[in-house]
């Protein structure tokens, strides 16, 4: 009889090189086309699904695949995390469902009606300074400045230092890859950047009123401890600046890149938000996640070991030509519903309302005040062993 292990099929490819993280397309369809789950040559402690049924299925099986043992590369089993591990993205039920809960209400539908006044004044004065220019850098000038000024006034952080907040998160995503060049980079700039947000974690210097101060308000409640309420605020420093940026920058590439889809943006400017929609499933900005296996299970019939690494390709199944039709294409009238660049099940990205709010309000204010939107040179990416990252978007805005 066959052994299902040895069923799996090896693939010489490294999703952490420079070529891939450069280019990921060419290698998603290979591991894809390969089978529902590959193994790859050079990580003995993983297994890999690219296509959208099994990444599905594991991130929604929870109790199989869990998120307490890291969601990076690291088997925090056996290696000792890179930093205190996350009481949301790295934790299991119940400890997850307490911490999610309070983060779940601070960035709820309700609040969001609350903040997008102010988060669509910036909006408007950031994108009309961009006009002004006329020819910026998409991710210096827009991309950037956005959420580094929107998230942190909403959590409640001071202006000064912001600029901590790239270095931490670039450090954050490269850690849930392998300990290759990419992460030494970041791990050399560890000790100053973490003191800093460990600082502005701290109830002092957080506004009164903010999501930061909230966090420490649940904990007065009783909700959570005073022990766990910093820990929440690293959570928003952590994931709420670095993740937007680059869903914004990918956006503006999207449009840039193709302007048949700008044009039907202009035409009705309230597509901006499936547009933006179509730009995560397109560009998925968290490109890869993982899970363990808490015991010996299958992936599509595949005997799967337990404390085997589960690398979970969303930006492999978000094009998937099994669920997506013309999956290549950025096509703002498709109906995306099902992408996973967001997550899926109970670690769905607990900020994606404000997500949706950012991308949403930035290009509906470009689609009403900016004609066309075209590129003036060649992009350059900034490499991350997680997100998908532009580091220059040379751009001409021509005012409407
Ligand atoms: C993340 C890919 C945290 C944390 C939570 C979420 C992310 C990162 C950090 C967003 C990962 O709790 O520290 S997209």
């Amino acid at each position: 009889m066959a052994d299902p292990v040895v069923d799996i099929p090896v693939l010489g490819v490294d999703p952490y090189a420079p070529e891939n993280l450069t280019d990921p397309y060419p290698m998603h369809e290979r591991m894809r086309e390969a089978g529902p789950v590959v193994r790859l040559a050079g990580y003995p402690t993983l297994v890999a699904c690219a296509r959208h049924e099994q990444v599905h299925a594991v991130l929604n099986d929870h109790d199989t695949f869990i998120s307490g043992a890291g969601v990076g590369l690291a088997n925090f089993n056996r290696e000792t995390p890179f930093r205190p591990r996350s009481l949301i993205l790295e934790a299991d039920p119940p400890l997850h469902t307490t911490t999610r809960a309070v983060l779940s209400r601070i960035l709820s539908p309700k609040v969001m009606q609350q903040i997008r006044p102010v988060f669509a004044a910036e909006a408007e004065r950031l994108v009309d300074a961009c006009v002004q220019q006329g020819t910026i850098d998409g991710i210096g000038d827009l991309a950037q400045r956005y959420p580094l000024k929107v998230f942190p006034d909403a959590v409640g952080v001071g202006d000064d230092g912001r600029e901590n907040l790239l270095v931490y998160g670039d450090m954050v995503f490269n850690s849930m890859g392998p300990r290759n060049a990419l992460f030494e980079k970041s791990a050399a700039r560890f000790a100053s950047v973490t003191a800093w947000i460990m600082a502005h974690c701290q109830r002092e210097h957080l506004r009164p009123g903010g999501f930061g101060d909230q966090i420490w308000q649940a904990a007065d409640a009783g909700e959570i401890t005073h022990e766990q309420a910093p820990m929440l605020v690293r959570s928003f420093l952590s994931a709420g600046v670095d993740t937007t940026i680059n869903g914004l920058g990918n956006a503006l590439f999207a449009l840039a890149q193709n302007p048949d889809q700008y044009a039907k943006l202009r035409a009705d400017p309230t597509l901006a938000r499936p547009a933006f929609e179509e730009a995560l499933r397109w560009e998925s900005t968290a490109q890869t996640f993982f899970r363990t296996a808490a015991r010996d299970t299958t992936i599509a019939g595949h005997a799967v070991a337990e404390d085997t690494k589960v690398l979970c390709m969303l930006a492999a199944a978000n094009r998937d030509p099994r669920k997506w039709p013309d999956p290549d294409r950025y096509d703002i009238e498709r109906r995306p519903t099902g992408h996973m660049a967001l997550g899926s099940g109970i670690h769905g990205c607990v900020g994606q309302a404000v997500a949706r709010l950012e991308g949403e309000l930035i290009l509906s204010v470009i689609a009403r005040r900016v004609a066309r939107i075209e590129p003036t040179g060649p992009h350059t990416r900034r490499l991350n062993n997680t997100l998908r990252a532009l580091d220059t978007l040379p751009l001409r805005l021509t005012p409407a």
